[in-house]
């Protein structure tokens, strides 16, 4: 919101568009930020992910809404409910919503409802508060790339060994990419109390003189 404020201060025709899960809803800042978006008329795309879980916290124990895009009605923000599995509805509404937005038409709220197949993080084992064969059977009937591949077959368009060597080359480009990073220089960890404010103040220069002094910034 803040972003997509600060283009209009700035006179240019920019969107901005932030993706969150459900989990945020349930946060002070997303409503916070559609407040001061619809107040404004900020160009803004609100993107809701919802998988359903906050980790390991189903949509039914943190919220009694129904849906997602009906918290945007209290802002007087058009919302929408899509299938999040299917990517040329993505797409479109994607699209509209920036389109809008760039018109001057102000703040969309998507919510996009999907489905996380596996965990969360490396960190979490989804099998402690979730049915797994729950999680295969929805992947079978509505994962995205196998939906545009079906599309793709139906049309006549899909083409076996252009798919193969897309592959070959994106998995190329990631492990470059991984190289890539786990060769980079670390950064001073010092840094992160420089650029707080634009002129410092007093209680971030004691945290850092505080981590200095106690060698945790090396
Ligand atoms: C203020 C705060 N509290 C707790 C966490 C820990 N945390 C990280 S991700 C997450 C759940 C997010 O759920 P959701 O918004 O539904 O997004 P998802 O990752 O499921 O797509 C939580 C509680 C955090 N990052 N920040």
């Amino acid at each position: 919101m803040g972003a997509a404020y600060g283009e209009v201060l700035k006179g240019t025709t920019c969107a901005a568009i932030a993706y969150f899960g459900d989990g945020a809803t349930s946060e002070g800042d997303f409503h916070e930020g559609l407040n001061i978006a619809s107040v404004v008329n900020a160009p803004v795309v609100f993107f809701n992910q919802n998988n359903q879980y906050a980790i390991s916290v189903p949509i039914h124990k943190q919220m009694k809404s129904q849906t997602i895009a009906q918290k945007g009605l209290a802002y007087d923000i058009p919302s929408v409910r899509i299938d999040g599995n299917d990517p040329f509805v993505v797409y479109m509404e994607t699209r509209r919503a920036l389109k809008r937005a760039r018109n001057g038409e102000g703040p969309t709220l998507i919510e996009a409802v999907t489905w996380r197949y596996g965990a969360h993080t490396t960190a979490d084992d989804p099998s402690k508060y979730r049915d797994q064969s729950v999680s295969h059977d929805k992947r079978v009937d509505s994962d995205p790339i196998d939906r545009v591949e079906r599309f793709l077959k139906l049309k006549d368009w899909y083409d076996h060994d252009k798919k193969e060597e897309w592959l070959k080359e994106i998995g190329v480009e990631i492990d470059d990419s991984v190289d890539l990073l786990e060769r980079y220089p670390k950064a001073d960890p010092a840094l992160i109390f420089d650029y707080v404010f634009e002129h410092s103040i007093w209680p971030i220069e004691e945290q850092k003189k505080e981590l200095l002094r106690k060698g945790a910034l090396g």
